[in-house]
């Protein structure tokens, strides 16, 4: 409420000095806080409840006319126990209600907590859930839950099923890492299929369910898919097709990354086959390269498109989380496809979020010279800065960028300069982005965004790209999202983000960026969404004042930005 009062004020003051775009909170004003809890880490259109912590999403579902979303949920702390299946309902995925509790852990079957699951619509049109309970003995099983009213549009209560625990573990199956169950798909023999994800030696397997009535499960002599790779537990699995061509997606703890496979499925032995390049751990791809976990997508029937969230993990404290009241929030939702050349998926925000978008400031064919640093704002023709070249310029004075929307299109004509690349590099794009940080001079890039900074920039959040160029002379393109200079806390959790980008450079001559700011994210999709990378992110000085946003390049070549939009947001009803 602060917030939006001082963005009214902000407002106006921009209006009575036309060209001055920065106004200041007033740091004693009320509600706001210097501390580490400041209220302004809020996010304005990023999900997250009124309170306490969340986790995964669960079951994602459009039921007649209302998108659904549950979510692994403590009711009573912001840190992670106590765990329940919190639900909230929107119309348009862009705001939310609060609608309580669908589970809460009060049967013997998931005294322990309602872990993550799905839903399946049935074919009499009945929404049932699959989740999986934790027994006292710390055993994970099977339950299903059904509406209690399938009328109630916003289906607020939920009874778990008489006949719960549908699936135990059989012998020999680790029960206490079996969890997680798939929405259903039917075969063509009408049999349901649901996977779980569980443990196997140091790897992990995708086991096959089937079942005629949904309650009565058994299982397949092969899981859908294993891998003997270190992998650890397989959590959260999902499954779907485009085509004829399958995705594999599972959530691994060793590196808290959600992995997929492209593959294909044999439906008559109910076996999945990865393609060539993706055999093998090291060579699953990532769904986002920062911090975002245990994703699940479901099918959006109104709008025939696959629509795919995450939890978003606090790189904060786990004492602050507990004195802020809130922990955990969700990426926005994300529409998911394959990729035209078929080999990896894109993800892009659905379009509904467009719909916040206010002010827009736009630029087009902003040289950026090496050393350039560009602020974008309501920008006076006048406004250069090292060795920066504006060609033109649209304008709105003020601009409020601590939730905004930034979509940019850098424009690299000469790519001569490009720095050698190391194939070795392949193997960990982090540790490269950590080691040629943004202003690690490069050949071809770093040109990006710096997004979140103080007016000194010694907090900054840096998105941005270099271009390689290996020994057949195919260029390789990084992106890189570099937490490091976040936020003057040392305690926070603060890595270099990392992760190729599959464009043609020499062919397309571009790459885009867009970036979604909101207070402590940083929600980045590189090349239309061929690479995202998400991150939290916490500056001290966001509890008194406005953030900046710049673009930069400290290649040794020119970039020029041939297009830059971005505008501010309007804050969305979230809980
Ligand atoms: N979170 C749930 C589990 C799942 C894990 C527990 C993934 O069901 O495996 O809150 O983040």
């Amino acid at each position: 409420m602060a917030s939006s009062c001082l963005s009214g004020l902000g407002w106006i003051f921009g209006l009575f000095f036309s060209f001055s775009f920065v106004f200041f909170k007033n740091p004693d004003s009320p509600g706001k806080s210097s501390a580490n809890v400041s209220p302004e880490y809020r996010t304005a259109y990023h999900f997250q409840p009124a309170k306490y912590w969340i986790n995964d999403p669960n079951g994602p579902v459009y039921y007649n006319g209302v998108y659904h979303l549950f979510y692994q949920y403590n009711p009573y702390a912001a840190v992670w126990g106590n765990i329940s299946w919190g639900h909230s309902v929107s119309t348009d995925l862009v705001h939310w209600t609060g609608v309580g509790l669908a589970l809460s852990p009060t049967d013997p079957y998931d005294i322990d907590g309602c872990f993550s699951g799905s839903i399946t619509i049935l074919p009499d049109n009945t929404p049932v859930i699959i989740y999986t309970g934790i027994t006292s003995k710390g055993e994970q099983v099977q339950n299903i839950a059904y509406p209690k009213n399938v009328s109630d549009p916003y289906l607020r209560e939920w009874i778990k099923s008489d006949s719960n625990p549908v699936i135990e573990a059989a012998d020999g199956v680790n029960a206490s890492e079996f969890r997680d169950p798939t929405t259903a798909w039917r075969g063509r023999d009408g049999l349901w299929r649901i996977l779980i994800g569980n443990k196997v030696g140091l790897g992990g397997q995708a086991i096959l369910y089937r079942s005629s009535d949904f309650v009565h499960w058994v299982q397949a002599k092969e899981p859908l898919h294993s891998s003997a790779d270190r992998t650890g537990v397989w959590e959260c699995p999902d499954f779907y097709s485009y085509d004829g061509k399958y995705v594999l997606k599972v959530s691994l703890q060793v590196n808290w990354v959600d992995h997929y496979m492209l593959g294909g499925y044999d439906e008559e032995k109910d076996l999945f086959e990865p393609s060539e390049e993706f055999v093998g751990y090291r060579n699953w791809r990532r769904y986002d390269h920062g911090k975002s976990y245990a994703s699940k997508t479901f099918v959006d029937k109104l709008n025939g498109r696959r629509i795919s969230w995450a939890w978003l993990n606090e790189s904060d404290t786990v004492s602050d989380a507990v004195e802020k009241g809130w922990a955990g929030i969700q990426t926005t939702p994300r529409v998911v496809t394959l990729d035209s050349n078929g080999r990896q998926l894109v993800q892009w925000p659905v379009k509904e979020l467009e719909s916040l978008r206010k002010k827009r400031v736009q630029l087009h064919d902003a040289e950026l010279k090496t050393g350039g640093l560009l602020e974008i704002k309501g920008i006076r023709a006048s406004q250069a800065k090292h060795g920066l070249l504006i060609h033109a310029i649209a304008s709105f004075f003020i601009f409020w960028i601590t939730y905004a929307d930034v979509e940019v299109e850098f424009e690299v004509s000469d790519l001569d300069g490009a720095e050698h690349f190391d194939p070795t590099w392949l193997v960990d794009p982090q540790k490269l982005c950590t080691e040629k940080g943004a202003s690690v001079q490069g050949g071809v890039g770093p040109f990006g965004l710096l997004v979140l900074a103080s007016e000194d920039r010694e907090e900054q959040t840096a998105v941005y790209f270099r271009v390689f160029k290996d020994h057949n002379n195919t260029y390789k393109v990084l992106m890189c999202s570099d937490q490091t200079r976040s936020s003057l806390r040392t305690e926070l959790d603060k890595p270099a983000y990392g992760g190729f980008v599959d464009i043609d450079i020499k062919k397309d001559g571009k790459i885009s960026l867009r970036t979604l700011i909101d207070h402590s994210v940083v929600e980045s999709f590189g090349g239309g969404g061929r690479t995202c990378i998400t991150a939290r992110v916490y500056p001290t000085f966001l509890a008194k004042s406005d953030a900046h946003l710049y673009a930069f390049n400290n290649g040794s070549t020119s970039a020029k930005i041939s297009e830059l939009k971005a505008w501010t947001m309007a804050k969305a009803h979230i809980g």
